[in-house]
């Protein structure tokens, strides 16, 4: 039975570590909710997953095509509210400055966050 409880920390260690952000806040209960889920239907390591929130952004980079933003929980993604940097295209960051609101969608490959959408929100 030695085997079956490495795989099991293995497996935890994984979800752990595919959390978004890096500011420890997410909430314990939260972890484990994705924990249970990765075991069962989430397997597959490059299923992309949709979400969708609102944010105020921190940092923008139009040239590199990046974005920081302070988003608000994403219940899409099982995320809570955080800061976090998001890959997006330079015509999506035209006009996008410092301090705004804005309302976004974005695509999640359980490592990184492409911004699929990004508007001022009204
Ligand atoms: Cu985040």
């Amino acid at each position: 039975m030695k085997t079956y409880s490495t795989i099991a920390f293995g497996l935890a260690l994984s979800a752990a570590l595919t959390g978004c952000g890096k500011q420890g806040e997410a909430p314990k209960a939260e972890e484990k909710a994705a924990m249970a889920d990765d075991a069962g239907t989430k397997a597959m390591p490059n299923e992309t997953k949709h979400g969708a929130g609102t944010a105020t952004v921190t940092a923008v980079d139009s040239t590199k095509g990046q974005v920081t933003l302070d988003h608000g929980a994403i219940a899409e993604l099982e995320w809570p509210a955080m800061t976090m940097g998001f890959a997006a295209k330079p015509e999506l960051l035209k006009g996008i400055k410092v301090g705004d609101k804005v309302a976004f969608e974005l695509d999640w490959d359980g490592k990184a966050g492409t911004i699929t959408k990004l508007d001022k929100a009204p």
